[in-house]
Order: structure tokens, then C-alpha cells, then sequence
């Protein structure tokens, strides 16, 4: 898979550590660091992080050591880290630090289809984009010393169709890197104004070194072709879109993209060769934008932004081969054979007799309710038979989006989140519930686990009461119970009661995900 390629890549360049919040499609580059013999044995830190923010923190810090280290996310995952990322151009480097961004083109599995390149252009730092499997190999393998040159974190973006899909991938020898001296004058981690005005200029300056890179680099390649009628750009996996479509070579002059900044040199050289130019991204028109404010509009453009390609959702080979002209069938559409199956909540999981009593006791008591969803398998809530959620937005929203509306009069707000998310970002909502005495109730929904992404370990498990005790909520109105069916009288009293006290509660519903529980007892067995 692309996410191995990139995690072997990693390792065999002398990674330190990974840090990482699961979220698809970037889980597997941790899971198998985890699973990874070698990582094992050089005691490579791979033990996942509360959330994204804290995985960035933790990587910075390895590097202030002197050492290598990742930090990987979904795409979401990125606006949590964000603060850190952004601020981490500034302060610099000493060990090679690779950032991934694995973007979700068409939304497999995410609530929305942002692109992740706009962060490392926004951070001024040096990007990745591989085009495929092997790429992602080396790119890792190089990107630690590229970031320790540059002194600059490095991002690297993918996208779902290369993250999960597979292919064979060459390694080279793996590195032995022995650790940088830590920072010692430490003046350039200090962002206080002064210092921070200077770091930022020397960004500023150092950005014709990383063009330099950009145009010197074998991941941007240009492919000459006899017909100047059209220059074709294509960016990641949009290289591979396209070469799809032409086994025996593409007719057209092909600039490929795998490093930003944009190669200006190349860029102006397809231009003016060229009639017009079409641009292969997958995400937003990212370079098809900038493309506009290097060339003018003298020079015809296309892409997602004029109609060529559709704006939004994922590219494959027959949508790039319907802009070029051509009317391949390459992709077996199963769309009409299969019938469509909305996602539900498994046999057996704790969340749906959760669902059963909230939503009875709700509906039949409570008609000006309102529950605030989050993100989890419990966000499955949403559909059928439930309907039990009225929002979810992103990880943590529930807790203070119920606070918001609870200030706001809606009475009974009642918050729905899992474990994981709760100590990811719900945490600190709950302490501004507390802060003020809000009239909220939030249902942990403790499975024990990460389930959505899999099953990854939840970083409070075992300590959710002493948390919630922690922040400040009364013990009296942390109640826990089991939720299975010889238990619901209990559970509807627990509820009545706590929608009842008007003050902060939080009723944790716990019982082991079923699909863990299975998995275990298969490896017991
Ligand atoms: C910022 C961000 N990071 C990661 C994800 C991926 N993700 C979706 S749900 C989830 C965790 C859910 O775990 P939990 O809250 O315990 O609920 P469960 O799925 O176990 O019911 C994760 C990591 C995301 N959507 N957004």
C-alpha cells in the first residue's frame, strides 16, 4: 500500500519516531511502524498520539533533539495540528521532520474534501506529491535529509486511491543515521516577536533555495510532445490518470508535479510551448490557481475551475481520458448491478442500545430536544433506525456545540461522543460546560476503543470518570452503565434523571466494541 511504501521509506531512512492520531486513509503508515520488526528492535516511538496537534508537538520536539521523526493525519486532521504546523516553518527544524497529509478526494470516509497543499503553500514550506507507490518509498527515504538541508519540515500530501491501493515498491539500503547534536542555542524555538519576525523573513528569503529544489528535482519531470496543442500538468496521482490513458506515451508535452513550490522555470517553458494548458489535480484546483497568477491570462487554461474536470470528487483514468477527448471505459462501473447499502451500526455494539434508550426517552418526553452528534461509529446514529442525532460537524463539536445551543435556551441539549474523541478534542469543551454550569448532558459512549478507524488503542481508557471528576464535573452526576438490553430500565432512569439536573452530566455508557472483542477472542483461540 501506499501508506506502507511511505512507512518502509520512513524507517529505512533512520526514523526516531512516528506520531499520529488515526484517521483514514493515512492509519496504516503507523500500523505498520507498529507491526515493523526493525522499528521494534531500534525502539522506534510509535504509540499513537491523543490527537493531531499533539502528535505535531511531540514530532517537533524529537527533531529540537537532533533526531527523525514523523507525523501523520487524515486531511481533518491537519486544521487540529494546524497551529503547530504552521509555526513549525518558522521555528525550523535540526532532525528531518516529514509531516503527512493524506487528503480524502470524493469523501470515502471523511465530512469533507479539503486539500492539504494549501497548508504547506500557506506554512511556506517544501511539499511532496507522489504519483505513485514507489514514489512514496522515496520520497520518505530522501525527505529526512531534504528537511535537515532545508532546515524546513517537509509535507507530504496523498490521497485515498494511492494511500490503500498496492503495488511493488524497490527499497534501498536502509540508513544508520546517527542523531544531530539537540538544539542548544534555543533562541530559534522561541517565537516571541522579535525572534519570530527574524525567523519569518529568513523563511521568507529561504524561498528561493526550496524554488531552486522544486525546479532542480527529479520528482518534477517534463516529457516533451509533438502535439503543442495542448501542455498537460499533472500533479500526485493525476500523473498516473493520465498515462493510463496512454500506454505507447502522451502526444502532448506533460509537465508532472511532484514537489512544490511549483518549478517556475518548467512551468513557464510548457507555457510558452504550448496553446493552452490543462491541469490533472486531484482536490481543489490548487495549481490551476496559482498557474493563473504566473502566466496571466494570456495563455487558455483548463481544469476543474473552467469545466474540464468536474470540481469536486475524486479524478480517475475515464474521467481525465473524457477531458482529453477520448471515451475510455477503463473503470467497471458496478453501480447498477450492486445495490447501495448505507453504512449502519454493527450487530451487538454497545452504541445501538445506547441509541435505543436516548432516542425513546427523548422522543416520548423530551419533544424540544436536541442531540448533538460527533465523529465515531456512533455518527451512525444519524440514519436509520435512529435518527438520533442532529448534528456532526468535527471531532469534539458535540460537547460545545450543545453548550452553544444550551446557552442559547434548547433544552434538553444533549451531547453524543466516543471515547477517543472525547479525550482528541471534547475535553476542553466540557471544561467551559463546567466553567459556567451549562445545562448540558453528554453520553460518553465508551466502546474502549477507536473503532471507526479500526480499533487503535483510546488514549483514556480505563481513567474517563476520573477525567470528567478532573475537570470539574460533580462525581453524583458521572454515572456509568452497561448498555445491554437487561440493563435498559436503568439506563432510561439514568437518563431521566440526569436530563432532569440542570447542570453539567456526563452518563458514560460502556461496553468493549464487539469487533475488538471478536478479534480477541479469534487470537486467543
Ligand atoms: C480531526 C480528525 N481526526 C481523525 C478523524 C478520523 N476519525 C473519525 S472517527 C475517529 C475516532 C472515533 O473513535 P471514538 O470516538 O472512540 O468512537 P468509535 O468509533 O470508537 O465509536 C477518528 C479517529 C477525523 N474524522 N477527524
Amino acid at each position: 500500500m501506499g501508506d506502507e511504501a511511505l512507512a518502509q521509506g520512513a524507517l529505512d531512512a533512520g526514523l526516531s519516531g512516528v506520531y499520529a492520531y488515526p484517521g483514514t486513509p493515512s492509519t496504516e503508515i503507523t500500523e505498520y511502524i507498529q507491526a515493523a520488526p526493525e522499528a521494534r528492535e531500534r525502539k522506534v516511538h510509535n504509540r499513537w498520539s491523543a490527537n493531531e496537534k499533539t502528535a505535531m508537538e511531540a514530532a517537533l520536539g524529537m527533531s529540537f533533539a537532533g533526531k527523525r521523526a514523523l507525523v501523520c493525519m487524515k486531511h481533518v486532521g491537519m486544521n487540529v495540528a494546524a497551529d503547530c504546523f504552521v509555526n513549525a516553518a518558522i521555528t525550523g527544524v535540526r532532525g528531518g521532520l516529514i509531516v503527512v497529509a493524506a487528503d480524502d478526494p470524493g469523501m470515502h470516509s471523511s465530512q469533507n474534501e479539503q486539500d492539504s497543499r494549501f497548508y504547506g503553500d500557506f506554512a511556506l514550506i517544501p511539499m511532496y506529491e507522489p504519483s505513485n507507490q514507489q514514489e512514496a518509498y522515496e520520497m520518505a527515504y530522501r525527505g529526512f535529509d531534504f528537511s535537515e538541508q532545508t532546515g524546513e519540515p517537509v509535507l507530504m500530501r496523498l490521497v485515498t486511491r494511492l494511500a490503500h491501493s498496492r503495488s511493488g515498491v524497490i527499497r534501498h539500503e536502509p540508513q544508520t543515521v546517527p542523531a544531530l547534536p539537540a538544539v542548544s542555542d534555543a533562541s530559534q524555538f522561541v517565537l516571541l516577536p522579535g525572534i519570530a519576525r527574524r525567523r519569518y523573513r529568513a523563511l521568507l528569503e529561504k524561498q528561493t533555495e526550496l524554488l531552486k529544489a522544486s525546479e532542480e528535482s527529479p520528482y518534477n519531470l517534463y516529457t516533451d510532445g509533438l502535439d503543442k496543442s495542448l501542455g498537460i500538468i499533472a500533479c500526485g496521482i493525476g500523473y498516473n490518470y493520465l498515462m493510463e490513458n496512454y500506454p505507447d506515451g502522451c502526444p502532448y508535452p506533460v509537465l508532472k508535479i511532484g514537489q512544490y513550490p511549483l518549478p517556475r522555470r518548467q512551468l513557464t517553458k510548457i507555457a510558452a510551448e504550448c496553446d493552452s494548458l490543462l491541469v490533472i489535480e486531484d482536490g481543489q484546483p490548487f495549481v490551476e490557481k496559482q498557474l493563473k497568477g504566473y502566466l496571466g491570462n494570456a495563455l487558455r487554461i483548463k481544469g476543474r475551475m473552467d469545466g474540464t474536470l468536474p470540481p469536486d470528487g475524486e479524478l480517475n483514468p475515464d474521467i481525465v481520458a473524457h477531458a482529453l477527448g477520448m471515451d475510455n471505459q477503463s473503470v467497471f462501473d458496478a453501480s447498477p448491478l450492486v445495490e447501495m447499502r448505507p453504512p449502519a451500526l454493527c450487530e451487538g455494539c454497545g452504541h445501538r442500545d445506547m441509541y435505543t434508550i436516548l432516542t425513546k426517552v427523548l422522543r416520548e418526553e423530551y419533544p424540544e430536544h436536541r442531540v448533538f452528534g460527533d465523529i465515531g461509529c456512533y455518527t451512525l446514529g444519524a440514519g436509520a433506525p435512529f435518527h438520533a442525532i442532529h448534528s456532526c460537524v468535527d471531532m469534539g463539536a458535540s460537547i460545545t456545540m450543545a453548550k452553544g445551543a444550551s446557552d442559547a435556551g434548547i433544552y434538553p441539549a444533549v451531547a453524543v461522543i466516543g471515547d477517543s474523541t472525547f479525550t482528541h478534542s471534547g475535553m476542553t469543551g466540557l471544561l467551559d460546560c463546567v466553567n459556567e454550569q451549562a445545562d448540558v448532558t453528554v453520553i460518553i459512549s465508551d466502546n474502549e476503543t477507536t473503532a471507526m478507524t479500526g480499533g487503535q488503542d483510546s488514549a483514556g481508557t480505563g481513567r474517563l470518570e476520573s477525567i470528567c471528576a478532573g475537570i470539574g464535573v460533580a462525581p453524583e452526576h458521572i454515572r456509568v452503565v452497561v448498555p445491554l438490553k437487561k440493563n435498559y430500565e436503568e439506563m432510561e432512569n439514568i437518563l431521566r434523571e440526569e436530563l432532569n439536573y440542570h447542570g453539567v452530566s456526563v452518563i458514560i455508557p460502556r461496553r468493549e466494541c464487539i469487533q475488538t472483542l471478536v478479534r480477541k477472542k479469534r487470537n486467543n483461540k
